[in-house]
């Protein structure tokens, strides 16, 4: 059965899902396995070069013939040339994270791009919709890298009272519960990072798929508080080196020790001095399966969910 909503129509998409644009970890393969499976991959940009975006961008074309996003890591220093780049290839989508795309929003809108800003907070949703943006993720501090405050249960609802536009949920959503609970709150759509991390399409590197399947309920921290930037990980060496920094207010030096860390977790398989950046559902994550079992059984469970709520009184 298909689910149509606002998202899938803005998007052309057969369902809802949004996977998650995790610098270095979403790359072509995963992105049009995703895309190929009816929901819509997007390739994390994060700090990669431009000429490996363009190789990954150009991958992803030749991998899918379906509609591919990608996004755009606001924090990134060669931003202006990242934009040109999406513009130049005509990626049919892009996400945008880690600060306010106002500058580049509208010259995206006219080259036909769908903007879709990840905002953390009601301030930031209503900013993006008055600049043109298609829709909002609102992602929730239950998400793995870089987070807002708010819990997706109570950012959703206040999102969907606050704009016209459709609003995905983000941040706590792994399987159909998940999912139906978004819909329940009024998103029409969900994005999901940590689960496809255990993609067998996602390229990282195996020991840190095992770091995911192995993480329990209280294994994530959120490290660099002190530097404005949180970041959400998985407990290792360097989170515990990290949240001692924290402690001690040395914002410079948790950015210097950060450098590069999320690269030697996900390229490098470095469990203990990688950034192991995974959402709270980690735990929820317990095999490693063909994106497309992922997107089908997320279908499958969401709709049983909420025929099931739909026909029986709470218990
Ligand atoms: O962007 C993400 N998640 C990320 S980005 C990333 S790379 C990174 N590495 C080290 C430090 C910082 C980033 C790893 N994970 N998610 C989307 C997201 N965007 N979450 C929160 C936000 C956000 C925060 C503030 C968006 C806008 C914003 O606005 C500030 C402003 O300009 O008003």
């Amino acid at each position: 059965m298909a689910l149509r909503t606002r998202l899938t129509s803005l998007l052309g998409i057969e369902h809802p899902i949004i996977q998650g644009g995790m610098a270095w970890t979403a790359t072509a393969e995963l992105v049009a396995a995703v895309s190929n499976a009816g929901g819509i991959g997007v390739i994390g940009a994060g700090h990669m070069p431009t000429d490996n975006l363009r190789v990954q961008i150009r991958n992803a074309k030749l991998l899918t013939d379906k509609p591919f996003g990608v996004n755009l890591m606001l924090l990134t220093p060669h931003i202006d040339e990242i934009v040109q780049l999406v513009l130049d290839e005509h990626v049919p989508m892009v996400t945008t994270g880690a600060g306010s795309p106002g500058k580049y929003m509208s010259a995206l809108m006219e080259a036909g791009i769908k903007v879709i800003p990840i905002v953390p907070s009601v301030a930031l949703a209503k900013r993006m919709e008055a600049m043109g943006a298609d829709a909002v993720i609102g992602e929730g501090m239950e998400a793995g890298g870089h987070i807002g405050d708010l819990t997706t249960m109570v950012l959703t609802p206040q999102l969907v009272d606050a704009v016209e536009i459709p609003v995905i949920a983000a941040g706590g959503i792994a399987d159909g519960r998940g999912m139906a609970a978004a819909f329940a709150l009024g998103a029409v759509g969900v994005q999901v990072g940590t689960r496809f991390m255990c993609a067998e399409e996602c390229t990282i590197h195996p020991d840190i798929k095992a770091a995911v399947l192995k993480a329990k309920d209280r294994d994530t921290v959120v490290t660099g508080r002190s530097t404005g930037h949180p970041v959400r990980v998985l407990k290792n060496k360097l989170a515990r080196e990290i949240m001692e920094l924290d402690r001690e207010n040395k914002a410079e030096e948790i950015e210097a020790l950060g450098a590069g860390k999320l690269a030697l977790a996900m390229r490098d398989g470095d469990t203990a001095m990688g950034s192991l950046m995974a959402g709270q559902v980690a735990s929820m994550v317990c095999r490693i399966e063909p994106a497309a079992d992922i997107v089908a059984e997320m279908m499958r469970d969401a709709e049983a969910v909420m025929r099931r709520l739909g026909s029986t009184p709470a218990a």
